[in-house]
């Protein structure tokens, strides 16, 4: 009979990993999953209840907020402010940073980014979207904490991790000492261990971009697409195109299968569309740990600076191979456009 492991007897379990660990990182990681069972309820009857549409508001971004991004804010800051061991929140449904100044929590030592529910502009059509989120310990000793305590490399990162609301409900996270994956078993109520150290294959054969944005590609990814679609049967070519528009749907998929996704700069998001703080930092980290590979197109994700909550940044990710080959695509062309601009044309 195979021993079911849930996610709060797996937390304690490794626990041990961490020899100073008193326990918070363990109880915080309960807190967000406490919260991640509440949305996947409310998600899985959007359909029936009057939580479809849009709620009205916009978010920081100028995006309309779905009335379910809302709820999802609502629910993982509430989660966090009532467990106690998060001092601050960042969120991508918030302008400012949220201090959780209570007593229980003013102290404590962990602060959290997340995207409450990444992909909403599918809810509406069923598509899988998920849950984002990032944790570093706060950088300054005492006071409330300051937009400065998550103005963090990613390499800081104590842990990671996204919930995927798909034809299943799975939680996969990390803590720098691999990845794992948990499903949810609604009979229970738990999370249950179902893919234990997840790696992403060295390569694959899926490709995950946005191929309406093509005319306003930098030339390397433009090149790296044609490559993708060219027949050559000893890489496996032409790859397969598959995009949700949903980054946590896109990346799992790839994550299991092997596969790239890039949304990279384009004329019209010089800097990316995705945020460095709560969506590329995290997933970078759990895909570094599950063997694959991150960067910007040139820079490790990981290494970036990052200097504003709400930052954006070109990313290139999954398999290692595979992101290693878009990223000598970018090499090349960005020389030669360089090359162009200072003047003296190359005969390509
Ligand atoms: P586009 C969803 O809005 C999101 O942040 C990611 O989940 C997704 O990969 C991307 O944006 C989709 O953006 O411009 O292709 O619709």
């Amino acid at each position: 009979m195979n021993e079911i492991k849930t996610l709060g007897q797996f937390i304690i379990e490794k626990q041990k990993d961490f020899p100073y660990a008193k326990g918070e990182l363990s109880r915080l990681l309960r807190d967000l999953a406490i919260a991640a069972k509440i949305v996947n309820r409310e998600i899985n009857k959007a359909g029936l209840a009057s939580i479809l549409g849009d709620s009205g508001t916009v978010n920081v971004q100028g995006e309309s907020q779905k009335k379910l991004d809302v709820y999802a804010n609502e629910q993982f800051i509430a989660a966090l402010r009532s467990g106690g061991e998060c001092c601050m929140i960042v969120s991508e449904e918030n302008d400012e940073h949220i201090n959780i100044d209570s007593e229980i929590s003013k102290n404590a030592k962990y602060v959290v980014a997340i995207d409450p529910l990444d992909g909403s502009s599918n809810i509406d059509v069923n598509v899988g979207i998920g849950t984002i989120f990032s944790i570093y310990r706060r950088t300054s000793v005492s006071g409330a904490a300051t937009v400065e305590d998550i103005l963090q490399k990613g390499t800081s990162q104590v842990a990671a991790g996204y919930i995927i609301y798909g034809s299943s409900t799975m939680l996969v996270y990390t803590t720098g000492k691999g990845v794992n994956g948990f499903t949810l078993d609604p009979s229970i109520g738990e999370f249950c261990l179902s893919h234990p150290n997840l790696t992403i294959p060295e390569s694959g054969t899926i490709y995950s971009i946005n191929e309406g944005n093509y005319i306003h590609f930098p030339q390397g990814v433009k090149k790296y697409i044609k490559y993708c679609q060219e027949e050559d049967k000893n890489t496996f070519r032409p790859y397969t195109s598959r995009y949700t528009g949903s980054m946590v749907a896109d990346l799992h998929r790839n994550l299991i299968k092997g596969g790239i996704f890039i949304y990279p700069y384009t004329s019209a998001s010089p800097k990316g569309k995705l945020r460095l703080v709560y969506e590329c930092n995290p997933m970078a980290f759990i895909m570094e740990q599950a063997g694959g590979k991150a960067s910007d197109g040139t820079t490790r994700i990981l290494d970036l600076d990052v200097y504003e909550l709400h930052q954006r940044s070109p990313i290139f990710i999954g398999s290692r191979l595979m992101v290693e080959k878009a990223e000598e695509f970018m090499r090349v062309f960005h020389r030669e456009a360089l090359e162009v601009l200072n003047g003296f044309a190359l005969d390509v």
